[in-house]
């Protein structure tokens, strides 16, 4: 790095993100987190030329395969966050919780490279992460309210590298800047707009949907001459960050709902490092995060790997979804 992390000097070039935006305690994971995403970027935009990014090279623990990026990525993120003070890492791609630090004061679960099924078509995906004060056991660390996270963010690695990142005090947007190699400031407060005109939801498990999920989709379909008397467009791209991410900057709703697909019975999104923090940050824009009725900051995660259903987005959507539950 060629600087000193005690004294962080905003004007050093070799530092990836602004100290003076970032909680002073959480400066060294931070920095290390936007550090191994601009690496990760160039690698990612290298595509073909970097190798087989999108080659199967085995399964993780739930049994989901996993691609050449997604171990490299796991890899880079472990590596780079010894020493910046996390005790607890935890990693979709990884069975169990990994102590790198044990006098670190943060546990840091995180999806390392979201979207994987995206890497070989040059689609948006990103790394997820979530951040907690370590408690005294791993366990303890992650398995609690989503509401305890203490910062959680993306990055999207797409036509532009992103972060996007929130303490609890707002959404921050950082733009990476290849020529300088730093995550610059775009917007200090993103503000997810309350109404929609856009839903997100695999249309192809519509045989497997519940009557709620059937019927919401069956209005925003009606449009103009249904019950909400408008036109809503449908997008899905397959990647959780780049959804979440056009869902912040421009409204809309997602969802990964239960289904009745063997194993679906909870949707298919991992609760602790991909669900809890984009509700963490899309409740920080402005909008609503649920399981369907329940907000997901109110729940607890009993199993590092579970799967929650998700819906999130504008207020008036996610609330609609709701009453149709109800
Ligand atoms: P990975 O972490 O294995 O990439 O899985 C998550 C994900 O790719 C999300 O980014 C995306 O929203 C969802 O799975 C897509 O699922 P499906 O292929 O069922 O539409």
């Amino acid at each position: 790095m060629g600087h000193n992390r005690d004294d962080p000097n905003p004007e050093d070039p070799m530092l990836a993100i602004d100290p003076a935006l970032i909680p002073e305690h959480l400066r060294p994971v931070i920095e290390a987190m936007c550090r191994t995403g601009a690496e990760l970027s160039r690698v990612i935009a290298k595509g073909p030329l970097a190798g087989k990014l999108g080659a199967g090279v085995g399964e993780n623990s739930d049994g989901d395969q996993q691609k050449a990026l997604d171990v490299m990525a796991d890899e880079m993120f472990e590596a780079a966050l010894r020493g910046t003070g996390v005790r607890y890492y935890a990693s979709e791609e990884q069975e169990t919780v990994l102590t790198l630090d044990p006098e670190g004061g943060y546990a840091l679960a995180t999806d390392p490279l979201d979207g994987s099924s995206n890497i070989d078509v040059n689609v948006t995906i990103g790394t997820i992460f979530s951040v907690f004060a370590a408690a005294e056991s791993a366990e303890a660390s992650f398995l609690r309210p989503a509401s305890d996270q203490i910062a959680a963010g993306y990055i999207a690695y797409g036509p532009q590298t992103l972060l996007a990142v929130t303490f609890g005090a707002g959404t921050m947007l950082f733009v990476l800047d290849p020529d300088s190699g730093s995550f610059v400031l775009s917007e200090d407060r993103m503000a997810l707009p309350e109404a929609a005109k856009e839903f997100s939801i695999n249309a192809s498990n519509r045989r497997h949907w519940t009557a709620p999920v059937r019927a919401y989709v069956e209005e925003c379909e009606a449009g103009r001459e249904g019950a909400k008397g408008k036109d809503m467009n449908f997008r899905w791209v397959g990647s959780l960050v780049a959804e979440t991410h056009r869902i912040l900057t421009r409204g809309g709703t997602f969802l990964y709902p239960a289904d009745a697909r063997p194993s679906y019975g909870n949707g298919r999104l991992r609760m602790v490092y991909e669900v809890a923090p984009m509700a963490f940050l899309v409740e920080q824009a402005g909008g609503k995060a649920t399981d369907g009725t329940r907000p997901i900051l109110s729940l607890t995660a009993e199993e590092l790997h579970e799967r929650r259903p998700f819906v999130f987005g504008s207020a008036e959507e996610v609330d609609r979804i709701a009453e149709l539950h109800g």
